[in-house]
């Protein structure tokens, strides 16, 4: 297959680490999400430390990395980018906090800890998971806009990726499938919704808070899209091939609640062979970014070749 990445941007002398930028990118957006939320101690105590306790159980912060690696791409400052990839861990905490609710998907661990409401008890692992997605947009309202995104396209921006006709119309359908049999059409139709519209949003709120031009909106909307449905197969296919402990939350889960995915549908090999094909689709989104889109290339294919 021809995804393989170039590893040193020509611009930069030194080769580029994806380990490094994961690294330094994951500090300063916990150092950021600490300073944003208010503290365990604040009352009401109890959903601080329910927030808290999920949104710093170790996630991959594949989303914020991905905000800051756009915002790179268009030449912007990363510090510029970094509460709005704070806003979407927020969001995509949240996703996961309710996702796991006996309601929903009735999990017991998540990030490698018992899951919320496991540790807080249901009501409060509501409310924490509310209170994570409220917070995402009082970041986002506290951010500052630039000449060609206004405050309100920030917002509109990060309701429209969580709202009714997307993160939550994907895990309806979801929820509606379960047991049935579903064509790879709507499989496609879910995971554009449940996982693919928070990647795309990380990667667009990069380039918005780089003041990105209109072509490399559209170039970071396609890239995110593919990524985002790559994401998705892969994380299908882990479901079937890792075990819990490497995972952090429970494996086979989409099997045991008879939920239609990739593998089920299309066997592993062929649902690799569509990962791949969909990180090379994203790959060439990028090439207008001439050497400047280094960090979104690793993490694509960082999330092509993931082991968790
Ligand atoms: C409104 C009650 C209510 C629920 C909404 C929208 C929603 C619940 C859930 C979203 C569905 C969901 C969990 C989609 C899966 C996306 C996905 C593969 C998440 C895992 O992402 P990683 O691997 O996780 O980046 P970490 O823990 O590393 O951040």
């Amino acid at each position: 297959m021809s995804v393989a990445i170039k590893l040193a941007s020509p611009r930069s002398p030194s080769p580029f680490s994806l380990r490094d930028f994961l690294a330094t990118r994951t500090t300063a957006v916990n150092r950021t999400l600490d300073q944003l939320l208010p503290a365990a101690t604040t009352k009401p105590a109890t959903i601080h430390r329910a927030m808290r306790y999920s949104l710093f159980a170790g996630g991959k912060r594949i989303r914020p990395a991905l905000c800051l690696a756009a915002a790179a791409a268009c030449g912007g400052n990363e510090s510029d980018a970094l509460p709005l990839a704070c806003a979407i861990e927020c969001i995509h905490t949240y996703s996961l906090v309710h996702d796991d609710l006996p309601a929903m998907d009735d999990d017991d661990y998540r990030r490698g800890k018992l899951t919320n409401h496991k540790v807080f008890g249901e009501g409060i692992a509501v409310l924490a998971g509310d209170a994570l997605l409220t917070q995402a947009f009082e970041i986002a309202a506290l951010s500052r806009s630039w000449p060609r995104y206004s405050h309100q396209a920030i917002v509109l921006e990060l309701a429209r990726a969580a709202g009714s006709l997307q993160l939550i119309a994907g895990q309806v359908a979801d929820l509606e499938g379960e047991g049935k049999r579903i064509s790879a059409r709507q499989l496609r139709y879910i995971h554009e919704r449940k996982t693919s519209a928070l990647l795309c949003c990380s990667v667009r709120l990069g380039g918005m808070s780089a003041n990105c031009t209109p072509a490399q909106l559209k170039a970071l909307t396609d890239f995110g899209y593919h990524v985002g449905l790559a994401f998705q197969v892969i994380d299908d296919i882990l479901d079937v091939t890792q075990t819990s402990e490497k995972l952090g939350k429970t494996a086979g889960k989409d099997t045991k609640a008879q939920k239609a995915t990739y593998p089920s549908i299309v066997g592993l090999e062929r649902s690799r062979k569509i990962a791949e094909q969909l990180t090379e689709r994203a790959f060439a989104s990028l090439k207008g970014f001439r050497g400047k889109a280094v960090a979104l290339e690793a993490l694509a294919e960082y999330l092509l070749r993931r082991d968790r």
